[in-house]
């Protein structure tokens, strides 16, 4: 046995990754914070909503309703476009695709999708847990008609492992969007 305490600052540095391999902040506080935000925000805007969390993850639409067991068209996927440079909200049923020429007809502009760091810059939430309402900035949105027709809908609640169970008039209203038809065929 040499010196202990020499002994003791070897197996620390061993055990310590390198600093700058550390994420600064965890995926779990990350995630809590982005729960809180997305609550704090529908607060504001008169809901109360119940969010429900899956470990297994709600990050596509075909996850969110296999986990809610509800059917895929009442997922409503939050997707962000940009029109002229400026993002734009497609509250899009989740049984449906996008036709991005409906869209930029409606919205007057053409469309292009936006990127992963687009998407958070936009709404301050990550592709997959954006939620429909509550964002940073109020963002121009359309919503999906077909969502219109069901009793209730699902949509995320700004983490990719969390949904929230709300009317598709709550949905509207939120969200200050406009019903529209840019749903490819
Ligand atoms: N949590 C689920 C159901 S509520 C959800 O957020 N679904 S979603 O459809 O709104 O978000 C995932 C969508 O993000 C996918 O449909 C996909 O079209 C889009 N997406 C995934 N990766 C990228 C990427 N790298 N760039 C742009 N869009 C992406």
């Amino acid at each position: 046995m040499g010196d202990p305490r020499q002994h003791t600052a070897e197996l620390t540095q061993a055990a310590l990754p390198p600093l700058d391999s550390l994420p600064r902040m965890s995926e779990g506080r990350r995630r809590a914070g982005a729960r809180e935000r997305f609550f704090a925000g529908a607060e504001a805007l008169g809901l109360t909503p119940e969010i429900l969390r899956f470990p297994e993850g709600t990050r596509t639409a075909e996850q969110a309703a296999a986990a809610v067991g509800c059917e895929l068209g009442q997922i409503v996927k939050s997707l962000v476009f940009l029109c002229g440079g400026e993002p734009v909200l497609a509250l899009t049923s989740g049984a449906n695709r996008v036709d991005t020429t409906r869209l930029g007809d409606l919205l007057g502009g053409a469309i292009s999708r936006a990127d992963a760091d687009g998407v958070r810059e936009a709404t301050g939430y990550a592709i997959g847990g954006t939620p429909p309402f509550g964002h940073a900035r109020p963002l121009r949105t359309v919503v999906d008609r077909a969502l219109l027709a069901y009793d209730s809908v699902w949509a995320a609640a700004g983490t990719p492992d969390t949904v929230f169970e709300l009317t598709p008039d709550e949905l509207v209203q939120a969200s200050g969007a406009e019903a529209a038809d840019f749903a490819a065929d």
